[in-house]
């Protein structure tokens, strides 16, 4: 997302299928060889960089310029109320920020890309030719979003007229409620990838808001026929990753009369058809009159190829600590590092403070004092007015915030925890997580 941005301006004078285009993420800048040194250096201006950047600041530990962060794009996102938007209820616009705006003026920040990890030398040189050095390195740039590696995808998402969209964009999340509305028969097919992604309950949400939205429409019926069809393809074999919400899901999809297609991984688009890839190794195509389709993600290639990856491309820390298994001085956090739980923001909240506390007992020559225990989130909205509050750590086990707290089952749908995806989320996310004072379940911190 980060990178894109910047592929954004580089690609004017390209075909707009280029613009969903991995390859174009590049630009390119002046080269110049000075270098600078700082305590922490942060790659990542996203909800990892900020909060963590954020936190290590009012630790009260560092000065001005002491710790740097870095990233090219202009722009940041609260990415999580796409799937507001693709509903309907949301202005994409209204989650726009100004990054350089985000960062506090005691930070320094460098609107660059990264062009290569060299963590034998302590340092990291920047796509314009600078080097940076640090005492305590932090990735959390983030992962792609690879349009290009489901074909036809590309070209699909940038055609106005087409019908086939996508909420994992800026650019298209508002395409999906302006092509839910205006769908009124056939087949709707909503599909999730095999592999990594960001929130792995998205694709989900992006269908039930507009199943909703046809039924109050009286377009859809799930206990009559109707004139529109709807299909999940999904390239996993269940609903969600976790047992107990994974049932409930799949029996609201029996319910609601939803086609379940698992292990169907989207492959290629081909005008109205959907071409998926089974686990048998045959294929299946479908034909479609909406595709809101998921495109796949990866790591971006500077973190892959670079000597702080595992073997899928991802920062190799350790899954409590947050420290690199090789590199005592560097850390990473949110969608860019190994820790094997969901990418989400939620699950952002509860890795910075221990990342912050680790880091700071390191600084100090001292063991990690804090562990992460693979907290991760996702308010599933099941229809417009409900959302069901996944909550679950390592392990695939659940842990409850409100479960606990009021000892009601967070499986069952709510109006509350809908006004807290919708309304309160995007609030303090906005106001106190990217500042460093929103600990997640833990509440607000000081
Ligand atoms: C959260 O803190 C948060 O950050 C703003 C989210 O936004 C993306 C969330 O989705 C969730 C679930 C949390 C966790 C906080 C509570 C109170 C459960």
């Amino acid at each position: 997302m980060v990178l894109r941005i910047v592929a954004k301006s580089a690609a004017r004078a390209q075909p707009a299928a280029a613009l969903f285009s991995s390859s174009a993420t590049r630009t390119l800048a002046t080269v110049s060889s000075a270098s600078s040194s700082h305590k922490v250096v942060v790659v990542g201006g996203g909800a990892g960089g900020l909060s963590v950047s954020h936190q290590l600041l009012r630790s009260g530990k560092y000065t001005q310029d002491d710790i740097a962060v870095v990233d090219p794009a202009a722009f940041h996102h609260y990415q999580p109320g796409w799937t507001l938007v693709g509903g309907g209820l949301k202005n994409k616009d209204d989650l726009k920020m100004s990054l350089p705006e985000l960062v506090d003026s005691k930070l320094k920040f460098y609107n660059n890309g990264v062009e290569t990890f060299s963590p034998d030398n302590n340092s990291v040189q920047l796509s314009d030719g600078r080097t940076l050095n640090y005492e305590h390195l932090i990735v959390s740039p983030g992962i792609q979003i690879k349009y290009d590696a489901i074909k036809g995808l590309p070209e699909a998402l940038a055609d106005p007229s087409s019908a086939v969209t996508t909420i994992y964009g800026y650019d298209t999340c508002d395409k999906t409620f302006r092509l839910i509305e205006q769908f009124k028969k056939g087949k709707a097919i909503f599909t999730q990838p095999a592999g990594m992604i960001k929130c792995a309950g998205a694709p989900q949400k992006a269908l039930w808001l507009a199943l909703d939205h046809w039924k109050k429409a009286g377009l859809y019926n799930p206990s009559s026929p109707s004139d529109i069809q709807i299909s999940f393809a999904t390239g996993l074999p269940v609903m969600f990753g976790v047992k107990k919400y994974s049932e409930k899901l799949n029996q609201l999809r029996e319910e609601r009369g939803v086609e379940g297609l698992f292990q169907h991984d989207l492959v290629e688009i081909d005008g109205d058809k959907a071409i998926f890839a089974k686990a048998d190794g045959s294929k299946l195509t479908e034909q479609f009159g909406l595709l809101h389709a998921v495109p796949k993600m990866g790591p971006y290639a500077f973190v892959a190829k670079s000597p702080l990856a595992d073997a899928a491309g991802l920062v190799d820390v350790d899954k409590a600590t947050l420290r690199h298994q090789k590199y005592a001085n560097v850390w990473s956090l949110g969608d860019a590092s190994s820790l094997p739980t969901s990418k989400t923001a939620a699950a952002i909240t509860a890795q910075t403070p221990v990342l912050v506390a680790n880091l700071l007992s390191a600084s100090e020559g001292k063991d990690a004092v804090a562990a992460y225990d693979g907290y991760a989130s996702c308010p599933l909205t099941t229809e417009y007015g409900k959302v069901l509050l996944a909550e679950f750590k390592y392990d695939l086990i659940p842990k409850e915030t409100f479960g606990k707290l009021l000892g009601i089952d967070q499986a069952v749908p709510r109006r509350a925890f809908y006004h807290l995806k919708k309304d309160f989320f995007p609030w303090v996310y906005k106001n106190h997580m990217v500042k460093g004072t929103w600990g997640g379940p833990k509440g607000f911190l000081r």
